[in-house]
C-alpha cells in the first residue's frame, strides 16, 4: 500500500488526488519543483496542473506560472506545461523540445543561470516569493522527515522557502535510497558564511533526509511512476576518438607529475561524448578515480561497478532504463559509493576549487581564442542552457570542452573565427578536444591559442579558411593582441543562415 510510505499521522490525512493538489496552484504563481536531468521530478501534479491550465485557457482565462526546478525534467513536467502554454517564466535549465520551441519563438521567458547560483539567488530574494513547492519523495518518516529520491537539486531550498508545499510520494522510488543523500543545512547568507566543512568529495556533512514544516504541507499525492530518461546512442567513432585524445592527455599529465595517478575528482556533463569518455576511462588502466559531479549517467555507474571509480558525489541521475534497473537491483552496493547532495553543494565553487575538479563538458562551438558557446545555435537559438558547466569551468583544476569538429552533416564548423554567444570566456578554458585532436591552451597567448586550435581541433574542410582568416586578421586587425576582422568575425554564421553551409562558395 502506498500509504505505508507515509508514517507521519498528520500528513497521512492530507492525502489528496493530483487534481485536488494542482487546484491549489493559482495563475501567476511562482512554483518550484523537484527534478534534475530527468530524475526525481513530480510525476502527477504537473500533468494535473497542465489539465487545469488547458481548461482555464478553453474558458478564455489567462493561466501561466513561473517554474523553477533543479535542472531539466521530463515530458510529464516541462513537456506537459509547455504544451498547454502554461509557462510564463522558466529557470534555471531545460532540455525539453516543446519548451525549447516556445523559448525560441519568443513566447516563454527563460532564465539560463549557473546551477550553483539558483538556491542562493532565491535566498537573496532575486525571484521574489516561492508560492508553491512540488517535491517528489520516496517516503515520509514518523517525524515528518522526507526521504529524497533520485535527485536532490534545490529541494532543500524549495521546502524551506515555499509558502505552500505539495509532496508527491512515489512508490516506484526505492525506500532503500535512504542513506544515500547528504543534505547540508549549514549554508548561510553573506557576509558571515562559514567554510563548507568538507575536504574530500566522499565526505558526509549533512543529514540523510529533507525537513519541512508539516504545517506548510497542503497536500500529499501518491504516485507510482518511473523516472524517464532515454537510452544513450551507441558510442560513435567521433566520440570514441574524442575520448581517446582526452585520456591520452590525462595520462600524459600524470606522467608529467601534474596530476596524481588517480587524477583529480571528475565532473562530467551529460550526453554521448561524456559517456564515451567515461567508457574510455574504464578501459584506460587508470584506477581509484573519484567523481565530484552533478549528474551520474550510465558510464559512471559502469565505472563504479568495475571498481575503477571509488565513489561519485552528485545531485541527480540521468540513467537509461537499463542502467536504472541495474541501479535498483544493486542499491546496497551503490549506496556505499554514491553521495547525493543539494546542487548548491554539488556545484559549489568553493568545493570545485578545493577539490581541484577536472571539468569535462560539451560545447556548441569554440572560437580561435578559446571562447566557448555551450548554449546558443547561431547566437540566438537556445539549445539547453549553461547548466553546471560554468561552475566547473571557472573553478576547476582543469576545464575541458568537447565536441565533434563539425555539426549538421558537416555544414557547420564547431571551430569558428568568433563564437556567436559566449558562455565560457577564454580565461576559463584550458583544453579543447574534437575528434581531430586536442588543443592544450594553458600558458598560451591569444595568437598561440589560435594556432593550436586551428592545427589540432578544426576539421580539414574548414582548416584553411580559419588559417586564412587568422593570417589576414594578424595583418589587418585594429589591435594585434587578439586579432579579428570585425565585419567577417560572424560571417560564417550568417553564411550558414543564408546558404545552409559555413563553407564559402
Ligand atoms: O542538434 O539535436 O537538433 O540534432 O546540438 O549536439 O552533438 O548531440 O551533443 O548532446 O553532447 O550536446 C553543448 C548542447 C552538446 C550540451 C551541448 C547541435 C547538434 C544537436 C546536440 P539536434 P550533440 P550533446 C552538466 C553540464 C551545456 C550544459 C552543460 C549542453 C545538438 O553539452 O547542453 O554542459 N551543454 N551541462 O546538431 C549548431 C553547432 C552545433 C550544433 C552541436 N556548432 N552549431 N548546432 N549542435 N554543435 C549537466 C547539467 O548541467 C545539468
Amino acid at each position: 500500500m502506498p500509504e505505508q510510505r507515509i508514517l507521519h499521522a498528520g500528513l497521512r490525512e492530507r492525502v489528496a488526488s493530483a487534481a485536488q493538489a494542482a487546484a491549489l496552484i493559482r495563475p501567476g504563481e511562482t512554483v518550484a519543483m523537484s527534478g534534475f536531468t530527468g530524475s526525481g521530478y513530480p510525476k502527477a501534479v504537473p500533468q494535473a496542473l497542465a489539465s487545469h491550465i488547458e481548461a482555464a485557457h478553453a474558458r478564455g482565462e489567462a493561466f501561466r506560472i513561473n517554474l523553477l526546478t533543479g535542472a531539466s525534467t521530463a515530458p510529464e513536467l516541462d513537456g506537459a506545461l509547455a504544451q498547454v502554454d502554461g509557462l510564463a517564466m522558466r529557470m534555471p535549465f531545460q532540455s525539453d523540445p516543446g519548451a525549447r520551441q516556445r523559448i525560441n519563438a519568443g513566447a516563454l521567458d527563460y532564465l539560463d543561470i549557473h546551477l550553483s547560483h539558483v538556491a542562493q539567488h532565491v535566498w537573496f530574494g532575486f525571484y521574489n516569493q516561492i508560492d508553491t513547492a512540488v517535491v517528489e519523495v520516496a517516503a515520509i518518516l514518523e517525524d515528518g522527515a522526507l526521504v529524497p529520491t533520485t535527485s536532490v537539486g534545490n529541494n532543500k531550498t524549495w521546502l524551506d522557502l515555499a509558502q505552500r508545499v505539495i509532496i508527491e510520494v512515489n512508490q516506484w522510488q526505492p525506500v532503500e535510497l535512504l542513506g544515500m543523500h547528504d543534505i547540508y543545512y549549514g549554508t548561510a547568507l553573506p557576509p558571515h558564511r562559514r567554510p563548507i566543512p568538507m575536504v574530500r568529495g566522499d565526505e558526509r556533512i549533512g543529514q540523510t533526509t529533507l525537513r519541512c514544516d508539516p504545517d506548510k504541507i497542503a497536500a500529499v499525492v501518491l504516485t507510482d511512476a518511473p523516472d524517464r530518461n532515454s537510452p544513450f546512442n551507441p558510442i560513435d567513432a567521433d566520440s570514441q576518438r574524442i575520448a581517446g585524445h582526452l585520456i591520452e592527455f590525462l595520462k600524459h599529465e600524470v606522467a608529467r607529475g601534474r596530476l596524481p595517478a588517480n587524477l583529480l575528482p571528475l565532473q562530467s556533463g551529460v550526453g554521448n561524448i561524456p559517456n564515451a569518455v567515461l567508457a574510455g576511462l574504464g578501459a584506460s588502466g587508470l584506477r581509484d578515480l573519484e567523481a565530484y559531479t552533478e549528474v551520474i549517467q550510465d558510464g559512471m555507474l559502469d565505472l563504479l561497478k568495475s571498481g575503477v571509480l571509488r565513489y561519485a558525489s552528485c545531485t541527480g541521475f540521468a540513467l537509461s532504463p537499463a542502467a536504472n534497473e541495474e541501479f535498483r537491483r544493486n542499491l546496497d552496493f551503490y549506496r556505499s559509493r554514491i553521495v547525493m547532495r543539494t546542487q548548491e553543494i554539488s556545484n559549489h565553487p568553493e568545493m570545485v576549487r578545493r577539490l581541484g575538479c577536472i571539468g569535462m563538458n560539451g560545447m556548441i562551438e569554440a572560437d580561435l581564442y578559446g571562447n566557448i558557446n555551450s548554449t546558443h545555435v547561431m547566437g540566438s537559438s537556445i539549445m539547453n542552457g549553461i547548466g553546471g558547466s560554468g561552475d566547473f569551468a571557472r573553478n576547476g583544476f582543469l576545464s575541458i570542452f568537447l565536441s565533434a569538429s563539425t555539426a549538421k552533416n558537416g555544414t557547420i564548423s564547431s571551430i569558428v573565427p568568433m563564437v556567436s554567444h559566449v558562455d565560457h570566456t577564454e580565461h576559463d578554458v584550458a583544453v579543447i578536444v574534437t575528434e581531430q585532436g586536442l588543443a592544450d591552451l594553458r600558458g598560451l597567448s591569444p595568437k598561440q591559442r589560435a594556432r593550436a586550435v586551428i592545427a589540432h581541433c578544426a576539421h580539414p574542410d574548414y582548416r584553411d579558411a580559419l588559417q586564412d582568416y587568422f593570417d589576414r586578421a594578424c595583418r589587418d586587425s585594429y589591435g594585434k593582441h587578439t586579432p579579428h576582422l570585425l565585419p567577417e568575425a560572424l560571417s560564417w554564421h550568417q553564411r550558414w543562415l543564408d546558404t545552409g553551409t559555413m563553407q564559402a562558395g
